[in-house]
């Protein structure tokens, strides 16, 4: 089945929050943002710009009615600077004008006088200052220091890896409008429509029911839009509550980059201790996580960091320490993958150097220490799968690894300036939120009169399909077909306290939700039928919109049977809701079995380099993903492919750089890199691991939105290979992305200065 908004996509007819027709009197926001990462504000004046053309009026935090604070996890974030500023780009104040570009106008007339403080970019030094964002956290099994006693060889090394910009296509955004009695509707570009919702709500000093959040879709999301995208609906609202005008707040995409955080840049140190086996017996690692100026997500994307120490390998000893430090950066947020490819990346950064020392391929090491059923999980879930070595197996035998491998051999042997790399790459995500309460959905079906069926969930669809899996949820349960039925907005007042759209889980707590609300309708109406057809209710089978007697098509069709019902007054909605069952994670002793279930898969990467100039291209990536038994295999296909090309854009061209002010250096995009046709593979194929797949994934089709990002990580080793080929005295360096530049620098021996 095709996507269902494919037609209107590509025909420019979908909708997103700048394509909602403009009530008349609809106001436009601009947001003035700090020019220095840390000051005192000694002089605020905006009565200058208030006179500029347009102009109807500013807002900044002393205009605000309830809590200045849009902190999720840990109250520590102002919506608008109140006396001191901590990065550049934080919300100073919102111009409201007549037209958006008399907003943006205005905003060069703000007076603001700063004295400046001290500014801190590194994680590391941030740390050694004390000032992390939350206390430090580790995670621990075993005995590392019997397991390196234990293990015949030891090293130790650095690991660092960069941010990256969401760059959805559609910047973040929200529309308000007034309603009647102080209440207030507001569309916005938001994973977490319910959080927009209690966000507002805190702000304005209204309760929750007061403020309706509706989202039809986003133009992408990929995590910048779990909790950052509330700033903007709240400022939109705070507006309207003021004006009680329709008021829209779109960024800018310069003002997007500048203002919003971007994935958590990383720098670890780790030692790996291994026996001559080859197999890893200890590991111990120290992350220090650049958190930025607030807390935001940081310490839900630092746990996972913690769950995913050490990929799909089984390692007895383990010992992982994590510090999420406060710099004065736009904060940090959730990206595809949160926080397990800053840690998947330190685990094969470690293998790679365990590699080189011994002299061994890398593969050997990754291959003897995958994961099998009835491993422990250094945070206690028992391993309840082969898939990392099935996995692995198959991408060998399905894609001939060994033979690609003597290809890249040859290659190399036959060119002097144009060398060849090739690595494997296994995965392993845990599915579900890591912090169990928000592991739970519900959903709204309503059947109409006429058989048609409405379904609302808290699922947003961001361009993943998660629409179109719904559709085929309920299409599945009621066996009738898509046009009758229709995927409404997701909307706070038909589904409730919703959980962002996120952690990969969308289809699986959505569509769990919506298989229970349409089953109940369901069973009413196989009783019904079964009273119509004087039968037992064994006896009645739907298919195709008709009613079946044991085998044998009856006269009565969905239509009829539903018309009927309704005249007996027969109940045709339902909210269902679903709790995710067995998962438990206890935070005292950092033990339990906080996953649904695990995603694995492997990858073989094969890169080629220009010796010359430093320029690569990414010759093939060959998969094999577990996506379990897959309801729809061409969507699943779809966000495979997406995150292989947005994981190697993270790992070779995508740099963010702050010089020491704290000001961002690739703030447009003319500076920044964006992957494009150019940089993915020349081939990308894609096997599905022949599994059942588990009970607690949606019709056991497994969630695949992160997971297969981490695959890209194989794009940095491989690269290295062929760096290592030309130039024997290669210093491997763990320190992504690998640019380039920095290609260039490693192959003629002047990294590492
Ligand atoms: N968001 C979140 C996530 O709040 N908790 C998670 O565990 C998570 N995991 C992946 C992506 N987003
Ligand atoms: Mo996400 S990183 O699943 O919002």
């Amino acid at each position: 089945m095709k996507n269902i908004d494919s037609r209107a996509h590509v025909t420019g007819t979908s909708i997103y929050v700048d394509d909602i027709p403009e009530l008349r009197g609809t106001f436009y926001a601009v947001v003035v943002f700090a020019e220095v990462a840390h000051a005192k504000i000694i002089k605020l004046s905006v009565s200058k710009a208030k006179e500029a053309e347009g102009v109807i009026e500013i807002l900044t935090a002393k205009d605000i009615p309830g809590e200045n604070e849009i902190g999720g996890i840990i109250p520590d974030e102002p919506l608008f600077a109140d006396g001191e500023v901590h990065f550049i780009g934080q919300p100073i104040a919102v111009i409201i004008a007549d037209a958006h570009f008399a907003a943006r106008n205005a905003r060069k007339f703000i007076e603001i006088e700063y004295q400046e403080l001290e500014v801190v970019i590194d994680p590391r030094e941030a740390k050694q200052k004390g000032h992390l964002l939350i206390p430090a956290r580790t995670f621990a099994n075993g005995d590392i220091e019997n397991g390196f006693s234990e293990s015949d060889y030891v090293f130790s090394g650095r690991a660092d890896s960069g941010g990256q910009e969401h760059l959805y296509i559609e910047t973040q955004g929200s529309y308000a409008i007034p309603l009647e009695n102080n209440n207030i509707k507001i569309y916005s570009s938001t994973q977490g429509p319910t959080l927009v919702q209690k966000t507002v709500a805190k702000v304005l000093g209204l309760q929750m029911h007061n403020i309706e959040v509706d989202v039809t879709r986003l133009g992408g999301a990929f995590g910048g839009k779990e909790d950052q995208a509330t700033a903007w609906a709240v400022m939109a609202a705070l507006a309207v509550q003021k004006l009680k005008k329709p008021v829209k707040l779109i960024l800018d995409r310069d003002d997007d980059m500048i203002m919003t955080g971007k994935r958590h840049p990383y720098s670890s140190d780790f030692k790996i201790g291994l026996d001559k086996d080859l197999k890893i017996k200890s590991f111990e690692i120290s992350y220090f996580q650049n958190g930025g100026a607030a807390t935001d997500l940081s310490p839900a994307i630092m746990e996972r960091t913690l769950f995913h120490v050490t990929n799909s390998y089984f390692i007895p000893n383990v010992k992982a320490t994590a510090y999420s430090c406060k710099t004065n950066i736009a904060p940090f947020t959730a990206f595809r993958g949160f926080g397990a490819p800053q840690a998947m990346f330190v685990i094969e950064s470690a293998i790679a150097l365990a590699a080189k020392e011994l002299g061994v391929d890398k593969s050997e090491i990754q291959e003897n220490n995958l994961m099998k059923t009835g491993n422990v999980f250094h945070y206690g879930q028992v391993c309840d799968s082969n898939n990392a070595v099935k996995s692995w197996t198959s991408l060998q035998e399905k894609f001939n690894v060994n033979a690609e491998k003597q290809k890249v051999k040859k290659f190399n042997s036959k060119n002097i300036f144009v060398k060849k790399g090739i690595s494997l790459m296994p995965i392993c995500f845990g599915i579900s939120f890591t912090k169990t309460p928000m592991n739970q959905a519900r959903a709204l079906v309503h059947v109409y009169q006429d058989g048609s069926i409405g379904v609302s969930t808290g699922a947003i669809e961001m361009g993943q399909g998660v629409n179109t899996k719904m559709m085929q949820v309920a299409a599945g349960v009621f066996s009738v077909d898509i046009s009758r039925i229709k995927i409404e907005s997701t909307n706070t007042t038909r589904v409730a306290n919703t959980s962002p759209t996120a952690a990969s889980s969308g289809a699986d707590l959505n569509g769990k939700a919506l298989q229970i609300a349409c089953n109940e309708i369901f069973e009413r109406l196989k009783n019904k039928a079964a009273e119509i057809l004087n039968t037992s209710y064994d006896e009645i089978n739907f298919e195709d919109e008709k009613v079946y007697v044991g085998r044998e098509v009856s006269k009565l069709n969905w239509n009829e049977l539903v018309e009927i019902a309704f005249l007996d007054r027969i109940k045709l909605s339902e909210v269902g809701h679903y709790a995710t069952p067995i998962i438990n994670f206890d935070k005292n002793t950092e033990k339990g079995h906080p996953f649904a279930y695990h995603v694995y898969g492997t990858a073989s990467i094969t890169v080629k380099l220009d010796c010359i100039t430093g320029v690569y291209e990414i010759d093939s990536v060959n998969i094999v993903h577990d996506i379990g038994n897959s309801m729809n295999l061409t969507l699943d296909k779809g966000q495979v492919e997406g995150a292989v090309v947005q994981g190697i854009g993270w790992m070779t061209i995508e740099e963010l750089d702050w010089d020491s002010k704290g000001r961002l250096l690739a703030d447009n995009l003319s500076k920044y890199k964006v992957p494009d046709i150019y940089s993915a593979p020349k081939s990308l194929e894609i096997i599905p691991l022949e599994t059942d797949g588990p009970e607690l994934a949606i019709l056991k089709s497994k969630a695949v939105g992160e997971p297969p990002f981490m695959y890209g990580i194989g794009a940095f080793f491989a690269l290295q290979d062929a760096i290592k080929d030309f130039n024997p005295n290669y210093k491997m360096e763990f320190n992504a992305p690998l640019t380039p530049e920095k290609v260039l620098l490693g192959l003629y021996g002047f990294n590492g200065k």
